[in-house]
C-alpha cells in the first residue's frame, strides 16, 4: 500500500518515525517506551538503509541499462569508514526530519549519533582516505564498488594506563553492525597452496593447471555508499573468510571433530584481524593470505559480473577501471593474468594487455621500511602459479630493460621484480608498476620525490605513465557533520552549494574583514572548544580552558611525524615559565592523539613522553593553568570530529619529505585551523592556496635535508650549541620526567642525540621560533580571525572531489552515471 511504501522510503518526520517504530517493533520486538539506546539506535539505523537501499536499487538498474559504463573498483586491504548515521543523514538531507522524528522516542537523535561506534577497519590515512574517495566517488555520480576486507577486529582500541599505550581488541560488531548486508549467494572460492601442471588442451595449446591444497570461500558484506544529495548509491563490499563446507564429515565420522573444527577455525583467521603496523610490514603468511583473499574475490566478482552483462574476457578493461590503493593489493595482477591465461584461455599478449589497461597504482609512502617486499619462498608456496608468472612478467621486462640500455646490468638488477640481494623477495612496488597503465603519487612533492628517487628507472623507461594526484578529504563528513555551527554559518554567507562544489568557499574572502562576521566565526570555535573541553575532562579527568590556544597534533605515533619535536617546545615553554613564573605567555592546551603500533617501542614511548609532561606541567603552581598538555586516547574517526573543529593550530611537522600527502592536514585548515608546518606533503600546496602570510612555515626543505645528511650530520654538535635546547633535553635525561624510572626516556634522548634520522635537532630553533610568530598573532585576536577565515576560504582545492574529478580524467577515463 501507499503508506506503507512511505514507511520504507519517505522522508518526512512522520514517514521516518513510522519507519522507526515499526523497526522497533517487528524486527527487535521491542516496545518504543521501554527500547534502550542500542535499540533505538538500531531501529533509525535500519530506517535509514532502507532509504539508501532503494537508491542503490536504481543505481544499479542504471548500470543494467548501461552496459557500456566504465566502474570503478577500489582494491584497498583498509576502508576507515568511520560513524555512518549522521553521514548517511546528511547526505540523504534529513538530519533534521530524523531529529524531529525521534522527539517520540526516549533517546533523542544526537544520543544515538553519540552512541554509535565505528568500524575501525584501517591503520590511518591510508584507509580513510579510501572512505573519502566513496563518498566523492558516489557524490559525483560515478558508479564504483570499493573492495576490501570484513576485519572481524579493527584496528585496536587505546587505553592509556599509567600513561602508557595499552591496547585492547576492537569488537565493532558485538551489538551488531546495521548498514551492511551478507550476500551468501554470491560467495566465490579462493585456492591456497598446492602444485602446478602443464598439460595440452583440446585445442592443442599448453594450458597449466593449479592443483591447490586449500580452498576457502569469500562471503560478500555490502554496505551502501549514498552520495551527497544525489540518487548515486555504490557499494563497499568486504569480504568474509568462511570454511568451504563447516563440518569435515569424513574426519567426523573417524571420531577427528577436533581436527574438522581447526580446519574451519584456521580458515576463518583469513579475515579476522586487521594488522595494526602503520610502517612496516612483517613478512606474515597471514598477511599475504588475507592480500590474496580479498583481491581473488574481487576480480573473480568483476569477471562474472562483466560476463553476465554480457562482455568478453578480452574487453574486461573496458568494464573496469581498477585502482590499487598502494601495493597490498598487488597481488591482483598475477590474479588476473592467471584468471584470462588459465580459466578463460587468452594468450599472453592479450592477457597483459587486459591486465595493464585495468590497473592503476597509488603509492603512499616512500619509508623505505614500508615498501612491501615478499620473500619467494613463502609467495611460491601460497602462491605457485603466481610465482609464475610474476617470472614472466619479470622475464619480459628485463628483456625489455635489456633492449633499451644494452649492456646496463645494474639497471635491470634495480628494476628487476626479483630483489636478489640476500633472501631472494618480490618486490611489490614494481610489479605493481609493470601490471599498471598509471602511477600517482598522492601530493607534488612526493611524485616529484617517487619520480627522482625511488622510481626513477620506471618514469626513465615510461614518463607518460606517471602522475600526481593530490590527496583530498570529503567536506560532507569533515565540515557539514562534524561542523554544524561553522557549516551554518558559513551557508548563510554564501548560500548551500559549497559541500559540493568547494572551491565556492572563495566567495568568503569577502567577509574576512567584516568585524560581525569574524565575531560570529569567534563564537563557532569557542562553542567547538567548549565541546572538546567537556569530552577531554571526561576521557582525562584534564581541566583545560576554552579561552587559551587550543593547538593539536593527532595522527599516528611516528617518529618521522615528530611528536617529540613538538615535547621539546611544551618543555621549552615550562622552562620559560619555571624561570619566571611572572612572564606573559599565550595560554596553550596542547591536545595530542594517536596510537602507536603495538610492536613500535619508541613510539610507545613518546605516548608514555607527551603523558609525563601533562602531569608535570597540568598541576604546577608556576604555571597556573597557562600550560596544559593532554593525550587524548582512542584516536579515531569519530573522536577526530570533535577534535578537528576545536583546533585553533594545526601540527603539521614532519621531516620534510617523510609525509606523502597528510589528511589531517586538510581537515584542520577546513575548519578554520592556521597550519604550523614544514614543507612536505600536501602542507606545501596548502600554503600555496592559503597564501604564505596565513600559514607559519618553519624548517630545514627536503633538499636540505638530503644535502645536510650528505655532508654529515651530526645532531650532537646542534645539541651542544644551543643552551635552549640543551635544557629542554638534559630535562628529560634527568630523569624529572620518571622518578621512579629515571633512564625510562634515555632510548630516546640518545636515539636523537647519537642518530636523528628525522633532524629534530635540526629543527629545532626554526619550530621554537616560529611558534613565537604564532603566539604574536594569537595575541592579534582580528588578525587571527582573518587568517582563520581566509585558510577556509581558499582550501576548495582539498575536496576529495577534486582528487576524484583528477583520477577520473587522468587515470580511470570514466564519466558519471547520471539518473
Ligand atoms: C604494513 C605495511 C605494508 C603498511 C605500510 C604502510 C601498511 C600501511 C601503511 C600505511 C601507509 C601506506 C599510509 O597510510 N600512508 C599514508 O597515506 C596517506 C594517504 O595517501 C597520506 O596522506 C600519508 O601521508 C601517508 O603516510
Amino acid at each position: 500500500s501507499d503508506a506503507e511504501h512511505r514507511t520504507r522510503t519517505g522522508l518526512d518526520p512522520e514517514s521516518l518515525r513510522r519507519a522507526v517504530r515499526d523497526h522497533l517493533f517487528y524486527f527487535q520486538g521491542r516496545h518504543p517506551a521501554t527500547a534502550s539506546v542500542n535499540d533505538c539506535y538500531l531501529a533509525v539505523a535500519y530506517a535509514v538503509r532502507d532509504r539508501l537501499f532503494q537508491h542503490g536499487v536504481q543505481s544499479l538498474d542504471l548500470l543494467l541499462h548501461r552496459p557500456d559504463a566504465r566502474i570503478v573498483a577500489y582494491l584497498s586491504a583498509e576502508f576507515l569508514m568511520g560513524p555512518q548515521l549522521a553521514a548517511n543523514l546528511v547526505n540523504l538531507g534529513i538530519l533534521d526530519a530524523m531529529r524531529e522524528a525521534m522527539t517520540a522516542f526516549p533517546h533523542d537523535l544526537d544520543r544515538l549519533i553519540d552512541h554509535e561506534e565505528e568500524p575501525g577497519l584501517g591503520n590511518g590515512g591510508l584507509g580513510r582516505l579510501a572512505a573519502c574517495y566513496l563518498d566523492s566517488l558516489a557524490t559525483l555520480e560515478v558508479p564504483a564498488i570499493g573492495y576490501g576486507i570484513r576485519y572481524e577486529f579493527g584496528i585496536f582500541n587505546q587505553q592509556i594506563r599509567d600513561g602508557w599505550q595499552v591496547e585492547l581488541t576492537d569488537k565493532w560488531l558485538h551489538l551488531g553492525y546495521p548498514w551492511e548486508i551478507a550476500r551468501p549467494e554470491r560467495a566465490v572460492e579462493v585456492r591456497f597452496g598446492g602444485t602446478t601442471e602443464g598439460y595440452t588442451d583440446a585445442d592443442g595449446r599448453y594450458r597449466v593447471r593449479w592443483n591447490a591444497a586449500e580452498i576457502v570461500m569469500g562471503v560478500p558484506h555490502d554496505t551502501p555508499i549514498l552520495g551527497y544529495r544525489v540518487k548515486t548509491c555504490n557499494l563497499l563490499r568486504l569480504w568474509r573468510a568462511e570454511a568451504v563446507q563447516s563440518f569435515d564429515f569424513a574426519s567426523f565420522n573417524v571420531g577427528e571433530y577436533g581436527r574438522a573444527v581447526e580446519q574451519q577455525v584456521s580458515t576463518e583467521t583469513i579475515s579476522k584481524v586487521l594488522y595494526p603496523n602503520d610502517a612496516s610490514p612483517q613478512g606474515k603468511a597471514l598477511r599475504l593470505k588475507q592480500q590474496y583473499f580479498f583481491v581473488s574475490c574481487a576480480i573473480q566478482d568483476m569477471l562474472r559480473s562483466h560476463i553476465r552483462f554480457g562482455g568478453t574476457p578480452d574487453t574486461f578493461h573496458h568494464r573496469w577501471a581498477a585502482q590499487l590503493n598502494d601495493t597490498h593489493p598487488a597481488v591482483a595482477v598475477p590474479e588476473l593474468m592467471r584468471l584470462l591465461l588459465d580459466e578463460h584461455g587468452l594468450e599472453w599478449d592479450a592477457a597483459w594487455e587486459v591486465t595493464q589497461k585495468t590497473f592503476g597504482y597509488t603509492n603512499h609512502t616512500l619509508l623505505p621500511e614500508a615498501l612491501e617486499t615478499w620473500s619467494v619462498d613463502l609467495f611460491g608456496a601460497l602462491l605457485p602459479r603466481h610465482l609464475e608468472i610474476v617470472y614472466e612478467i619479470n622475464r619480459r621486462l628485463v628483456d625489455g630493460v635489456r633492449r633499451v640500455y644494452p649492456g646496463d646490468e645494474g639497471r635491470v638488477r634495480r628494476m628487476s621484480l626479483i630483489d636478489e640481494s640476500g633472501r631472494r623477495s618480490i618486490r611489490m612496488a614494481h610489479l605493481a608498476c609493470a601490471g599498471s597503465h598509471a602511477v600517482n603519487g598522492v601530493a607534488a612533492l612526493h611524485t616529484d620525490l617517487l619520480k627522482t628517487q625511488v622510481l626513477a628507472d620506471w618514469v626513465a623507461m615510461r614518463p607518460d605513465r606517471f602522475h600526481n594526484v593530490t590527496n583530498g578529504v570529503t567536506p560532507r563528513r569533515f565540515m557539514v557533520v562534524s561542523n554544524p555551527g561553522l557549516s551554518g554559518l558559513i551557508t548563510a554567507a554564501i548560500g548551500d552549494g559549497w559541500p559540493s562544489r568547494l572551491e565556492a568557499l572563495r566567495e568568503l574572502e569577502r567577509f574576512a574583514d567584516d568585524p560581525d562576521f569574524r565575531a560570529r566565526w569567534r563564537d563557532v570555535k569557542r562553542e567547538n572548544k567548549q565541546r572538546l573541553a567537556a569530552a577531554i575532562e571526561q576521557r582525562t579527568g584534564i581541566v583545560v580552558y576554552p579561552d587559551s590556544l587550543f593547538d593539536v597534533q593527532v595522527k599516528r605515533i611516528h617518529e618521522y611525524k615528530r611528536q617529540h619535536l613538538n615535547v621539546l617546545h611544551l618543555l621549552t615553554l615550562y622552562r620559560r615559565l619555571k624561570a619566571d613564573p611572572s612572564l606573559d605567555i599565550v595560554p596553550r592546551t596542547v591536545v595530542f592523539g594517536g596510537k602507536a603500533a603495538p610492536g613500535y617501542f619508541i613510539a610507545k614511548l613518546m605516548i608514555k613522553l607527551v603523558t609525563a609532561v601533562g602531569a608535570l606541567v597540568n598541576d604546577d603552581p608556576d604555571v597556573r593553568g597557562r600550560l596544559k598538555v593532554v593525550f587524548f586516547p582512542n584516536f579515531n574517526v569519530k573522536v577526530g570530529q570533535i577534535i578537528y573543529p576545536a583546533a585553533d593550530l594545526s601540527e603539521q611537522i614532519s621531516t620534510a619529505g617523510q609525509e606523502a600527502s597528510g589528511t589531517g592536514n586538510m581537515k584542520f585548515a577546513l575548519n578554520g585551523a592556521i597550519t604550523i608546518g614544514t614543507l612536505d606533503g600536501a602542507n606545501i600546496e596548502i600554503r600555496d592556496e592559503v597564501g604564505p602570510e596565513n600559514f607559519f612555515l618553519f624548517g630545514l626543505t627536503a633538499d636540505e635535508v638530503r644535502l645536510r645528511k650528505a655532508a654529515g650530520y651530526d645532531p650532537r654538535a646542534v645539541y651542544e650549541s644551543n643552551p635552549v635546547l640543551r635544557g629542554v633535553i638534559d630535562l628529560i635525561a634527568s630523569g624529572a620526567l620518571s622518578p621512579d624510572d629515571p633512564s625510562r626516556f634515555r632510548p630516546l634522548v640518545d636515539g636523537l642525540l647519537w642518530h636523528d634520522p628525522f633532524m629534530v635537532l635540526a629543527d629545532f630553533q626554526a619550530y621554537v621560533d616560529c611558534q613565537a610568530q604564532v603566539d604574536a598573532l594569537w595575541r592579534d585576536g582580528e588578525a587571527w580571525t582573518r587568517a582563520s577565515i581566509l585558510n577556509v576560504a581558499r582550501m576548495g582545492k582539498f575536496s576529495s572531489d577534486r582528487s576524484i574529478r583528477d583520477y577520473c580524467e587522468r587515470i580511470w577515463h570514466v564519466e558519471p552515471v547520471r539518473a
